[in-house]
């Protein structure tokens, strides 16, 4: 297969999954793919361009880091393709290495609201979220991380490793369990894959039956994101669309074809509204969820013009 459509399919079938890490590797896609396109003639090359980012944006609706990521690199310019080529490699090293720092700054901001001897209820699998859990950790504050399966992809399987290879004790409960385990849990955290204008969050679906059983229990919900995962096309009233995966990842075909009045509903994500959040750790601050509008203006750069132009990346 060849390497653009081999990271799209990667992505579509989640072997590379997550928000940062689908925006990090579709970035860096852009920027190999650029150095593989050979021609000299600028608009072949711009054309080449934009159906990189169309197919590569296509993969997977929900995560906001994913247009945001692409946007980042299709803002490149140049009077050359060569200039182009090197401006896109800057782009997209520049939006890799932002990533990566954005992860870690969250983790020493989100720390800071971990105490010691803390039990954390977390949900899916979050590099972000990870991130501060792993700096509490290392700031020497004893914690217990309860984590959920996630099913029906079990990204808890891979939360439970990472958290593990951290030395952070951790149990493993099923999804069901959460409202069972909320009285032993002090906060809760977890990631995002898009945040909207009004502070509403959409992440792994689960995620607001958490916390919801969170605020029914009076515990402080910490949603971890990056300000890319904020969604600037909410501004314009545009709601975050909803994957929808396929049936076999709940119920395999044959076991299903043997009824005949049953079908599979599998939203991966769901929304959070604000109400339920106390705090977004991003890595310009913990903000309410209500200040989320700010972020969208101050740090992605967006004005409502450059939406509606024709330049638009949709769904970002
Ligand atoms: C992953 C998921 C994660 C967010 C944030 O869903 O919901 O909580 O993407 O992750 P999926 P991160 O497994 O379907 O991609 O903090 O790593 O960006």
């Amino acid at each position: 297969m060849k390497p653009l459509s081999d990271t799209a399919q990667k992505i579509k079938n989640m072997e590379i999954r997550g928000a940062g890490r689908i925006a990090r590797a579709a970035a860096s896609e852009l920027r190999d793919y650029s150095e593989r396109v050979s021609t000299s003639q600028l608009d072949e090359f711009n054309r080449k361009m934009k159906y990189a980012a169309q197919l590569l944006i296509s993969t997977r609706p929900t995560a906001v880091s994913l247009p945001n990521a692409v946007r980042t690199v299709m803002r490149y310019e140049g009077n050359s393709v060569a200039e182009a080529k090197e401006n896109i490699k800057k782009l997209a090293d520049g939006f890799i290495l932002n990533s990566e720092n954005a992860v870690r700054k969250i983790g020493e901001i989100g720390a800071r609201r971990v105490r010691d001897g803390d039990t954390i209820m977390t949900h899916c699998n979050s590099s972000a979220a990870i991130s501060i859990m792993a700096a509490a950790h290392k700031a020497g504050k004893n914690i217990n991380v309860i984590t959920t399966e996630s099913r029906p992809r079990w990204q808890g399987h891979l939360t439970i490793k990472q958290l593990d290879e951290i030395g952070i004790k951790t149990s493993l409960i099923v999804d069901s369990a959460v409202r069972y385990f909320m009285k032993e849990a002090d906060l809760v955290v977890m990631g995002a894959d898009a945040v909207t204008a009004n502070g509403s969050i959409i992440n792994k679906i689960g995620t607001s039956q958490l916390a919801l059983c969170a605020h029914e229990a009076r515990k402080n919900v910490i949603i971890a994101a990056e300000t890319y995962k904020f969604s600037p096309r909410s501004l314009l009233g545009e709601l975050i669309e909803i994957e929808e995966r396929n049936s076999s990842e709940v119920i395999a075909d044959e076991k299903l074809n043997e009824f005949k009045h049953v079908s599979v509903k599998n939203p991966a994500f769901d929304v959070t509204p604000r109400e339920y959040i106390d705090l977004i750790c991003t890595e310009v601050g913990a903000i309410p969820p209500e200040m989320a509008y700010i972020i969208i203006r101050e740090y992605l750069g967006w004005e409502l013009g450059d939406m509606n132009s024709g330049e638009m990346i949709p769904n970002a």
